[in-house]
């Protein structure tokens, strides 16, 4: 920096104060000798002033020993340096001792001298001023007086030293005060910068100093341009696979530990008849889309050990080495007590939290007991990172609305961790998040995050809106960031998806022989067409209401009795809580109904699978289907919709999607319905029958695409490339401060 101001600022004024000064200087030598020569101009006169009677007499008289004893009084002045006295024909009347030999009174006499004259003598110069005394008078003459002008010269001399040495001072001193004042500029807009780049000030300018906002209002565009330029790149970066993902752990993030915390574990343990542990992969969104990224970054997946055999298949620090079959990751179960589970679990994450975010028209439950269980466990998982942590600053992704309170109580633990909590249900606006009790220590705790990621924009803004309402914090929605007490956490949406192509595809046969496998197993005729419902048994997903709308669809069209199927797989779950039992037995009693109405020959319009299938089950099921139906009531994202899709390699098959599920904002190309309109849904099944082979295709070839480009790898590439930007920032204060300069 020192050599840069030196080159910038001091060597540009020194140099124009050396060209002031060359130039300079001449001039003021000029306008000196020249005052001093008036000077001794003016002198002269005087002199020859008061010496006027007294010489005229002395001359007249011819008192030449009394003239040459006035004279040489006179001329004891040490700056006169000569006097003449001379006839006009240039005889000498009078010569004083120091006069030089090059002055005399015959040259003066030959030469029209001018009244005053500089010569240049061997010792210095002098001045020669001529005094004409009364040419008519009987006894004229004139009178030279030679003054020393060596002291003009010495003073010349010595106001050039003076300036040099002024202006040499002067230019040490400009320097001094320049690199000074540039350093402490530079340092305050280096402390600034790096607040801004941390993002604690980025986007306010009302805590910049006004002679700094130009500069960096530039600087903030710039930064803000390079990571627009930077996300767009990854946004349009079209082939995501695990490689490229485990291509961001090691080069953006250096290879930092990832650590996944969530409810459900990847792998559950139980025992099978003969008493043997089995595993199996739970039916659940949040661990299809996490799982791939596990296996391709390894890690250690931190979960609750729910299965009836997990404790016995751990080692003594409850690790496992998971998948089962090909071990890349470590799975680390945390025990929960019953009643833990009751009030963390079912209590208020599924009574509470659940219906609160979820537009379903289910009332949500709040007990103090449940909230308690719920900071318990939280506090457990807290404690679990912590021993998990291998570093001072592991990744860690936090998943779903069972954890809010973990971003605050791990950020305590391990202040340097970079976290990021990923919602994956919906967010509602902020009146119905509202009627939560501890609606403030809920969003406190998540602000806590460095990275809140939701499926899409309007679950941000909702958020964003929720935190405003509640929360005295600093929010800037056009970069989506809270900055709550100097933390910054940025909201942004990330669109969850599945792994592409998945791996099931590559153990299941051609669509034709998937069909025949299926109506074979379910009993379904060869003439009748197959629409799909996979779900976890959940009242936000529309079960009840797409069961009315075959319903509607039987009643108004005979014709299509005979003709269509409604096969559906209801993976039981939170089956301990009266809302989910009491939809249960409604699901029970309307496809008892529904059946009992239209059934006819060996054809049933539902056929319910009661029981979780394995996944190369569902995917035959997908490949199978002549449409899918996804008609949640309200939904985070829905990956039954992408997964139908993507076991769709024939580019046929329809799928009819909710527009409440955030997947119908990727998915235009599917019948979009409003899932609480029956007739609506009813009329989108009549389409998806009669659709034909060529907008079939369409469809689902744009469809495709979509999802093979959004896949799963680039919503957790996108999420880990923010947080490595985030890490880069937090990391650039102790940069600087290495590098010797300015964050103090
Ligand atoms: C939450 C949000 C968001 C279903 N039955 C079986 C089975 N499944 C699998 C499906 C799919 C997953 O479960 C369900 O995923 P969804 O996305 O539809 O829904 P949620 O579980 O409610 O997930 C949701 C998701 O988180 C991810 O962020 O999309 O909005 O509510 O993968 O295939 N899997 C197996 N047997 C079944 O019987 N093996």
């Amino acid at each position: 920096m020192f050599r840069s101001v030196m080159l910038r600022f001091v060597l540009p004024v020194a140099l124009a104060s050396c060209v002031v000064a060359y130039f300079g200087l001449p001039y003021i030598q000029r306008l000196l000798a020249e005052w001093f020569r008036s000077d001794v101009e003016l002198r002269a006169q005087l002199v020859m002033h008061s010496m006027e009677e007294p010489i005229t007499d002395l001359v007249e008289n011819g008192s030449e020993a009394k003239l040459r004893a006035y004279l040489a009084k006179i001329t004891t002045d040490e700056r006169l340096l000569a006097i003449l006295v001379c006839r006009p024909d240039g005889k000498t009347i009078f010569k004083s001792e120091r006069t030089p030999p090059s002055i005399s009174c015959e040259e003066e006499g030959n030469t029209d001298l001018a009244r005053s004259l500089i010569m240049q003598l061997h010792s210095g110069s002098v001045q020669v001023s001529r005094f004409d005394f009364d040419s008519a008078a009987p006894k004229p003459f004139r009178v030279l007086m030679v003054h020393d002008l060596s002291f003009v010269d010495r003073r010349q001399r010595t106001a050039r030293d003076f300036v040099l040495v002024f202006v040499g001072i002067s230019i040490l001193l400009l320097a001094l005060l320049i690199v000074m004042v540039a350093w402490l500029q530079l340092r305050r807009w280096a402390r600034v910068l790096i607040g801004d780049i941390r993002g604690k000030r980025f986007f306010d300018n009302a805590h910049s100093s006004r002679e700094s906002l130009p500069i960096l209002s530039q600087v903030r565009e710039v930064l803000a341009e390079a990571e627009e330029r930077q996300r767009l790149e990854i946004d349009f970066r079209e082939n995501w696979t695990p490689q490229a993902l485990q291509q961001v752990v090691s080069d953006y993030l250096n290879s930092a530990q990832v650590i996944i915390v969530s409810n459900r574990e990847p792998y559950i343990h139980n025992f099978d008849a003969q008493h043997q542990p089995v595993w199996q992969l739970p039916a659940s969104g949040m661990v299809t889309a996490l799982e791939p990224i596990m296996r391709a970054c390894s890690g250690v997946w931190v979960a609750h050990g729910a299965g009836g055999a997990d404790r016995q298949t751990v080692d003594r620090y409850d690790h496992i080495r998971v998948p089962p079959d090909d071990p890349t990751y470590t799975l680390r179960r945390v025990w929960l007590s019953p009643e833990q589970e009751q009030g963390y679990y079912y209590g208020f994450s599924n009574e509470g939290l659940w219906p609160l975010c979820h537009l379903a028209y289910v009332r949500p439950a709040f007990r103090a007991s449940d909230w308690r269980a719920y900071e318990e466990v939280n506090a457990k998982f807290a404690d679990v990172v912590a021993q998990e942590s291998g570093t001072a600053s592991p990744v860690i992704l936090i998943q779903d609305f069972h954890f809010a309170l973990l971003p605050q109580l791990i950020r305590k633990k391990i202040p340097k961790a970079t976290i990021a909590l990923f919602w994956h249900i919906p967010w509602p606006n902020a009146e119905t998040f509202g009627v939560c009790p501890w609606k403030r220590e809920v969003l406190m705790h998540m602000l806590s995050a460095d990275i809140l990621g939701f499926h899409t924009r309007y679950h941000c803004q909702n958020f964003l809106d929720t935190v405003d309402r509640f929360i005295e914090c600093q929010i800037d929605r056009e970069h989506m960031s809270v900055t709550l007490q100097g933390h910054v956490c940025r909201v942004a949406p990330y669109p969850i998806s599945i792994e592409w192509p998945p791996r099931w595809l590559a153990q299941l046969p051609d669509i034709p022989a998937c069909r025949a496998a299926v109506r074979e197993r379910h009993g379904i005729g060869a003439e009748v067409m197959i629409g799909l419902g996979v779900e976890r048994w959940d009242f936000t997903k529309g079960i009840i209401e797409r069961f009315h709308a075959l319903e509607v669809l039987l009643d108004n069209d005979a014709g299509q009795r005979g003709r269509i199927c409604l096969l559906q797989i209801a993976a039981p779950s939170r089956g301990q809580l009266p809302a989910y039992q009491a939809l249960q037995q409604h699901t029970y009693s309307e496809v008892e109904r529904i059946n009992g109405k239209f059934a006819q020959g060996g054809w049933r319009p539902i056929v319910l699978i009661d029981e979780q299938q394995e996944p190369l089950r569902v995917y035959e099921l997908y490949r199978a289907a002549d449409f899918c139906l996804v008609n949640s009531l309200h939904d985070g994202m829905n990956l039954v919709a992408k997964e139908f899709v993507a076991a769709r390699d024939d580019e046929d098959g329809v799928l009819i999607l909710s527009t409440f599920a955030g997947a119908s904002r990727e998915l235009p190309e599917a019948v979009l319905i409003n899932p609480f309109d029956v007739n609506e849904t009813a009329n989108a099944m009549q389409i998806a029958m009669r659709m034909d082979r060529d907008e079939r295709r369409s469809r689902m070839h744009l469809m495709r695409r979509t999802v093979k480009e959004n896949n799963v790898y680039r919503w957790a590439g996108r999420m880990l490339m923010d947080a490595a930007r985030i890490r880069q920032r937090q990391s650039l204060p102790s940069m600087v401060s290495r590098f010797g300069a300015f964050d103090r």
